[in-house]
């Protein structure tokens, strides 16, 4: 998992700002598909393992480019979508959400700012309750005469989901409780204990399903799980914190009502306290900041209350916020260390990647040696505009850095000490040659990345090629993974993916040769040997991606192999746009009017989704003569077969957008949707000039009338159903 998520974090630090732009726009598209078939279709489309690599690369490009993060950010969303599968329930009470305090003196103002609001001296007694805030997700349960009736999620603080028959299952909520005000909800956090997390990684992982980034994922995706069981075998906690609707008071203060919730049967955090100073408040921060790794459990900060309930009652509620609580955040994770050296390590297209090697420290609980120095420079302390960053600082080997951990990525260097800086310490020189071959390393226009010129001369380009032609979304052949084919590399029995089929044929006689290698036996040897012969037949798709040129991703390779259908026709248009005088030009501006004269090259860059980088990266690539002789010597070993058809190919609503109004006879709304969405339909909710078919049943009002006027075709659900093939003649 390290090296995935490095290698995400490499290919991000490659990206200019505009293509980041790009990559994030997509991969929001393609996650947002991912979730809505994996958690309201109930039907995955992707492997687990390539959704992880999708939210990886997204969280590695938004580390590097913070700006570009979008507002409907798939790092945002934990673990869910909401599902259909689950129905809402509307808070009888607004489930509030808490504001932020920073620092000390951030405590201080809220604290006199209720002093002020409730014109209370100075010297006047105040007390809160201070306690951990648990990074999990809140749940509030709904109790009628002592019985569990229902649990919703927060979700948008009024409507959340209705995941009453999970949360049944977790053993920290009772189901019926004794002693309780008749109508009672109870508010608090579903959360993982830190052993518990790694557990089920490790199951999720040994059974090849898919594992979470963290604590607080996998909470949430346990808990809004469409199969109850399925939760039930999570193991799921939860700390009572808090209360909606009740139809009698609890307690008069807070602390006392939080004893009151523990007493009815309910875990309640160990480390609250009532503090009667701001020091005191100040001072159980530190206790529990202190206490944090230890606890078992992830916390961001601490939260303070008004002790006093009739007060925290006068105090109310800001828009969406109590004016008498307040959440004190812990800092992000940061640590200060020595940056020992600087290693250079080169990509599979020769990308020189700058490394920090750090006197080991520990950052949030995690031992980092390593971060990621992004490219020259942001070594230099210059943005890709020439920009300062960190105030123009440089980093230099022997300096005092920070490193901070943001989530699951790489490490990252984020300031430089200069009060601590060795009198001797020099700027770095970044290599302008490959430090794995020699091969000038050079730095193109607009490029934030010095490449090596090797190409597959240079034998750490030569390996990470080879560890890309076999990863998941290429190759992917059983028993040749990473750590395989650097071996065979290694040893010189792969130079180049096309030495990988005629392994057999040089080294399998009587398979003793490579019998006698260490880890291979005569089973895994024969297995070997099918599993690649099995692979002779692949798609064009994954033979494109598998190539491991510079901007052709998964979904670029699969759009090329869409649209050639054949690696004919594919490396035939390639080798004619090379050839073309849009191919010479140096930039997009001089491209322009030579297009007219360079129609395999329009026919490429007019493929939806593919933009000139990727032609150039083509037509540049593969009229290399080394790389064209290597990729043709694979190509003889392979028989490509052509893109598997779409669900909606030939579907006569593929692309449309469909409104449904009136009453549907045949089936419900929610059916008549999804099966518009498989059929490549958009179902929108209301008449525009962009609708193609409205369908109306009886009783269609205003849309009908809407429809008419603009002259959209309108279907009654019969005729609809004759459209989709799901007629009854
Ligand atoms: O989001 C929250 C976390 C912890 C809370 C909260 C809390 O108390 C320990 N308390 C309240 C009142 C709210 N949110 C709204």
């Amino acid at each position: 998992m390290a090296d995935e998520t490095e290698r995400a974090d490499d290919a991000a630090a490659k990206l200019t700002e505009a293509e980041a732009r790009e990559r994030l726009a997509d991969l929001a598209a393609a996650l947002e598909a991912a979730n809505r078939a994996y958690h309201q279709d109930d039907a995955p489309e992707i492997s687990d393992a390539d959704y992880d690599a999708l939210k990886r690369e997204n969280a590695a490009i938004e580390a590097r480019f913070p700006n570009l993060k979008r507002s409907d950010s798939p790092t945002e969303q934990v673990g869910a979508a909401p599902a259909e599968g689950f129905s809402k329930i509307t808070h009888a009470e607004g489930m509030l959400s808490l504001a932020n305090a920073f620092d000390d003196a951030d405590v201080t103002d809220f604290v006199a700012g209720i002093r002020r609001y409730l014109g209370l001296a100075p010297e006047a007694p105040l007390a809160f309750t201070a306690e951990p805030k648990i990074d999990g997700l809140s749940l509030s349960l709904r109790y009628e005469g002592g019985a569990l009736v229902s649990a919703a999620t927060r979700g948008d603080g009024v409507t959340g989901e209705n995941v009453t028959a999970n949360a049944r299952t977790i053993d920290d909520i009772p189901t019926q409780i004794t002693g309780a005000p008749d109508v009672l909800e109870v508010r608090g956090e579903v959360y993982m204990s830190h052993a518990d997390f790694a557990a089920l990684n490790e199951r999720q992982s040994a059974a090849g399903t898919k594992t979470f980034a963290n604590p607080r994922n996998a909470a949430a995706g346990s808990l809004r799980q469409l199969d109850p069981e399925v939760t039930r075998a999570r193991p799921l906690r939860f700390f009572a914190y808090s209360w909606g609707q009740v139809s009698a008071q609890l307690a008069p203060t807070q602390k006392q009502a939080i004893a009151r919730l523990e007493k009815l049967g309910f875990q309640t955090n160990p480390l609250t306290r009532r503090c009667e100073t701001l020091d005191e408040m100040l001072a159980q921060y530190a206790t529990i900041e202190e206490g944090r790794a230890t606890l078992g459990y992830d916390i961001d900060g601490v939260v303070y209350k008004l002790d006093d309930l009739a007060l925290q009652d006068r105090l109310g509620l800001r828009s969406t916020t109590p004016r008498w609580a307040i959440a004190h955040k812990f800092p992000a994770e940061l640590a200060w260390t020595r940056l020992e050296s600087i290693d250079i390590q080169v990509g599979r297209t020769g990308a020189l990647s700058p490394v920090a090697r750090l006197t080991p420290v520990t950052v949030g609980g995690v031992v980092v040696s390593n971060a990621t120095l992004h490219n020259e420079d942001y070594i230099a302390g210059r943005d890709a505009k020439g920009g300062e960053i960190r105030g123009g600082r440089d980093i230099r080997v022997g300096d005092w850095v920070q490193v901070y951990r943001a989530g699951d990525v790489i490490p990252k260097i984020a300031d430089v000490d200069l009060l601590k800086r060795p009198e001797d310490a020099q700027p770095y020189r970044f290599p302008t040659t490959c430090p794995e071959c020699g091969s000038d390393a050079v730095r193109e226009e607009g490029d934030a990345v010095r490449r090596c010129t090797g190409g597959l001369v240079c034998p750490a380009q030569a390996v990470e090629k080879l560890r890309h032609f076999v990863s998941r979304a290429a190759f992917d052949i059983e028993g040749l993974g990473a750590k395989q084919v650097e071996a065979f590399h290694a040893d010189g029995w792969v130079r180049e993916p096309a030495d990988i089929f005629e392994l057999k044929e040089k080294y399998g006689q009587g398979l003793q040769q490579l019998k006698n290698r260490e880890g291979w036996g005569e089973r895994s040897a024969q297995n070997l040997f099918d599993a690649i012969d099995e692979r002779r037949r692949i798609a064009l798709g994954r033979v494109i991606f598998a190539l491991g040129i510079r901007h052709v991703g998964e979904v670029a390779a699969s759009d090329l192999a869409r649209h050639f259908g054949t690696w004919a026709a594919f490396i035939d248009t390639v080798d004619r746009a090379a050839a073309e005088p849009a191919a010479s030009a140096p930039d997009a501006k001089a491209r322009r009017p030579l297009l007219a004269d360079s129609p395999a090259w329009s026919e490429i860059t007019g493929i939806d989704g593919i933009g000139e980088a990727v032609a150039v990266a083509l037509a540049t690539t593969l009229s290399q003569e080394a790389e064209r002789a290597s990729v043709d010597r694979l190509i003889g070993h392979l028989d490509i077969q052509p893109p598997p058809a779409r669900a909606t190919d030939g579907s006569p609503v593929a692309g449309k957008t469909v409104v449904f109004t009136g009453t549907l006879e045949k089936m419900t709304r929610a059916e008549a949707k999804a099966q518009a969405e498989r059929l490549g339909a958009k179902v929108s909710g209301s008449v525009s000039a962009k609708t193609d078919i409205l369908v109306a049943g009886p009783g269609a009002g205003s849309k009908a009338t809407k429809a008419a006027e603009l002259g959209i075709e309108t279907l009654d659900e019969d005729e609809w159903l004759a459209l989709i093939g799901r007629g009854d003649g």
